[in-house]
């Protein structure tokens, strides 16, 4: 059975899993400022949770193009009162940063996950996890920073290149002492990418699934679906679900989305076609740990 052990819950992937965005930030790419002050985003976690959010995953730092970097002092400002407030909420919280000092904070929290965008590349992160060792990853491939990162979208097979990438990354995270089952990959749709190369990583989504890992994937309401649906990022509902599907039904194990009540209604009904049935009892999502 494929899971996910994170410090407080080991999380069963034997389904795709719903992972609802807070992002604490003024300037994210499709609700910068709408959840920015630590009552209105706990309020937003409470929101998400009600929904049926499997998982939580919340920033203090804009990972947009072009976007600019924020200092740690504020990065951590912005998340660890919503942290603190989350991690009571019964789910299992993930912090989004690369930022070691902000790991730190929130693991000392008691924060289930790191999600970071830069795989654990920043000086001290990767000792951190490995160090910390109890704590759920998730490495994402990305090039450059997300100032230049336009620029990098150079791929011969971007498929291949991303998959192996990734693959080195958790061979070197795992080398350091972070273990294989606390890992998820993901191909970090729109991060150093054009709308030809994540339409091929979802249409090829499954080749990335062959290093073993589960795959964790974040298609919510990003430009792409933008270029096919003609739509700004506040009408991207629809795309976003659909796309949520698709990266479903290419085994991916973790949605990461901004809508989590229309994404969860559209896993139920995909599960009931799958299976042809309506179902008793669905599996818990996680599982506190002995
Ligand atoms: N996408 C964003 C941020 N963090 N983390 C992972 N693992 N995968 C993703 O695809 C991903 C991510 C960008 O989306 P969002 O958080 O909505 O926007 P912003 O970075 O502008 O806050």
């Amino acid at each position: 059975m494929s899971r996910w052990l994170t410090t407080r819950y080991t999380i069963d992937l034997s389904r795709p899993r719903v992972m609802g965005i807070v992002n604490v930030t003024p300037n994210s790419f499709s609700d910068g400022g709408v959840h920015d002050s630590p009552a209105a985003a706990l309020a937003h976690c409470e929101r998400l949770v009600a929904e049926g959010a499997e998982l939580l995953d919340v920033g203090g730092e804009s990972t947009r193009p072009g976007a600019a970097p924020v200092p740690p002092e504020l990065e951590l400002q912005r998340v660890l009162p919503v942290l603190r407030g989350a991690l009571t909420l019964g789910v299992p919280v993930s912090v989004d940063t690369s930022e070691p000092q902000v790991m730190r904070a929130a693991l000392d929290l008691g924060a289930d996950i790191v999600n970071d965008v830069r795989a654990l590349r920043r000086d001290g992160a990767l000792a951190l996890l490995a160090a910390h060792g109890r704590a759920g990853v998730c490495l994402m491939h990305m090039r450059g920073e997300p100032a230049d990162m336009a620029a990098q979208a150079v791929y011969g097979d971007v498929v291949r290149e991303v998959r192996e990438w990734l693959f080195e990354r958790a061979s070197a995270v795992e080398a350091a002492g972070v273990a294989r089952e606390r890992l998820v990959l993901d191909p970090g749709i729109g991060f150093a990418k054009t709308a030809d190369h994540n339409l091929a990583l979802l249409w090829r989504q499954r080749e990335l699934l062959q290093p073993g890992y589960p795959l964790l994937v974040g298609w919510s309401r990003k430009g792409t679906l933008g270029l096919i649906s003609g739509r700004p990022t506040s009408e991207r509902l629809g795309a976003s679900v659909a796309a949520a599907l698709a990266a479903a039904e290419r085994g991916a194990s973790v949605l990461r989305v901004h809508d989590v009540a229309a994404t969860v209604d559209a896993l139920k009904v995909w599960q009931a076609a799958r299976s042809g049935e309506l179902e008793d009892a669905a599996p818990p999502a996680c599982s506190p740990r002995v």
